[in-house]
């Protein structure tokens, strides 16, 4: 690769460091061993099998409750620096609340943080990765003020627990996926539409709830551990379809990316102005007396401003946009409120899940954007990775880690973004939400029809692990 200096130097900054992730639900299995208390996600696989298109559930999964030391031990086999896994609440709180902690779920995360430490793996933890106590949805859930201090109550058990050991946290897994993904197109757990207003309600809710936790840390955990906190943004990148469409496409990243970061890392605060105007004459022309964005308080502008140590940011895929025609239908495929039609380039490789077609540049572009938004801050890609069919000879995940790696390469040594580090979504194939186990992310291969949840490495996993050994980019076919 020929850059403006020259040929792309391939290795990476010297404290770059490399992870790989995974999240309760996804992994853990043990649905109802002990005291621990059921989630928003099993009671839609127990009660409607349909949403899932398998009708598979997470009820075993990768049984990672009672397989940890084998996940430790792929972990330190591929030689990363962390592990990004995440905690369940009902597992440690079973009443939702912080007035009893489960010795046994205790004791699991106990184990795992102690048994990573012991082979010199970071842990990183993300406190919510959408398994929400059922009895707390039944209170309103995300939809409802309160749930801003029970999950800094419950942030703040973590960090007595476990703030000793653990130095990196991320409050909340892709509050996107958790506001628009569940109450616009109620693909996600609550199986619950709420047309309209419930995403802006949980969007508001979620910033709060992020912003008690992190000055609870900043201020009682800080002063003793010196760790840091952050928040897990995604959006899909969006790029205009013709010259003309930019404003547009830069409409749809403040609506999908700015929602939900625009409070937190800029000097203002507050919602991206940009999407208080859009919702407000979305919301007149639907007919209602007011905007549905909710409004900030001026104490709620500053409680949120500044809550961040980095910024957290998931990336897979980009989507094409373009100005709707006059009276063009827009449906869930597109930006709330926004008159844009979004596309899928048909060029662009598809992989095993809907979603997600292959287009690298968007990262580049997305770190880059991220860093004129919201300045010259570090950033860490807490998810990537690709979705295959079963296979070990997984050539295209490899291509596909190849291709992004270059890219943030690009962006740290061309545009001077302070990327520091990288998560390979994920260590294993797992429960993969409403698709089910039909696709697989893993860099292991698991194998659920077996009573011991075998986990094999793929091809890609010795990719990685060589990435990480040489410490910069090696190609796939390179000896090394
Ligand atoms: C991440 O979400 C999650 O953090 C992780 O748990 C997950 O396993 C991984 O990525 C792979 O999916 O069908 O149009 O309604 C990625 C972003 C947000 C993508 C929700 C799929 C549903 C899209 N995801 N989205 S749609």
């Amino acid at each position: 690769i020929v850059t403006s200096c020259g040929a792309l130097d391939l290795s990476f900054p010297p404290e770059f460091k490399f992870g790989s992730a995974s999240a309760s639900y996804q992994v853990e299995g043990a649905w109802n061993v002990s005291d621990k208390a059921i989630s928003v996600w099993d009671k839609l696989v127990h009660d409607n099998p349909d949403a899932i298109s398998d009708r598979s559930n997470g009820d075993v999964a990768c049984d990672s409750y009672h397989l940890w030391q084998r996940d430790i031990e792929m972990a330190e086999e591929l030689g990363l620096h962390f592990y990004r896994f995440s905690i369940s609440w009902p597992r440690v709180l079973p009443s939702g609340y912080a007035n009893y902690i489960s010795k046994d779920g205790r004791e699991y995360y106990d184990n795992l943080i102690n048994g990573l430490l012991e082979k010199g793996i970071e842990p990183l933890v993300t406190i919510y990765h959408w398994d929400l106590p059922q009895n707390l949805q039944e209170l309103g859930g995300w939809l409802n003020p309160m749930i801003t201090d029970l999950f800094a109550d419950y942030a703040k058990v973590l960090f007595s627990l476990y703030g000793d050991r653990v130095k990196t946290w991320l409050t909340l897994n892709e509050p996107m996926a958790m506001c628009d993904g569940t109450f616009n197109t109620g693909t996600m757990a609550p199986p619950l539409v709420v047309e309209d207003v419930g995403a802006y309600i949980c969007n508001k809710n979620i910033l709060i709830a992020h912003a008690k936790a992190w000055r609870i840390y900043d201020e009682e955990f800080k002063p003793l551990y010196n760790g840091e906190v952050s928040i897990a943004n995604n959006f899909f990148w969006y790029e205009p379809l013709t010259p003309d469409d930019e404003d547009i496409a830069e409409a749809a990243r403040q609506n999908m990316g700015g929602r939900y970061s625009h409070a937190i890392y800029t000097k203002e605060g507050g919602w991206p102005p940009v999407i208080e105007k859009m919702v407000a004459e979305a919301s007149e022309k639907k007919g209602y007396n007011k905007s549905n964005l909710p409004e900030f308080t001026q104490d709620e502008i500053e409680l949120i401003r500044g809550t961040f140590d980095f910024y957290a940011v998931n990336h897979y895929t980009t989507r094409l946009i373009r100005h709707a025609e006059p009276g063009e239908e827009l449906d869930l495929n597109d930006v709330p409120d926004l008159n844009g039609k979004v596309l899928v380039n048909p060029d662009w490789p598809t992989t095993t899940s809907s979603w997600f077609s292959v287009y690298p540049e968007g990262l580049r572009r997305q770190l880059v954007w991220l860093k004129e938004q919201y300045g010259d801050i570090k950033f860490l890609i807490t998810e990537n990775g690709y979705s295959s069919g079963i296979g070990l000879e997984d050539t295209a995940r490899i291509n596909y880690y190849r291709d992004n790696l270059e890219q943030i390469l690009l962006a740290i040594k061309e545009d001077g973004v302070n990327v520091v580090g990288y998560t390979a979504w994920t260590l294993m194939d797992n429960f993969e939400w409403s698709d089910g186990y039909q696709s697989r992310f893993g860099l292991y291969e698991v194998d659920f029809d077996s009573p011991t949840r075998t986990r094999t490495p793929r091809a890609s996993a010795a990719y990685y692990k060589n990435i990480i050994k040489a410490h910069k980019l090696v190609e796939p076919n390179e000896n090394f």
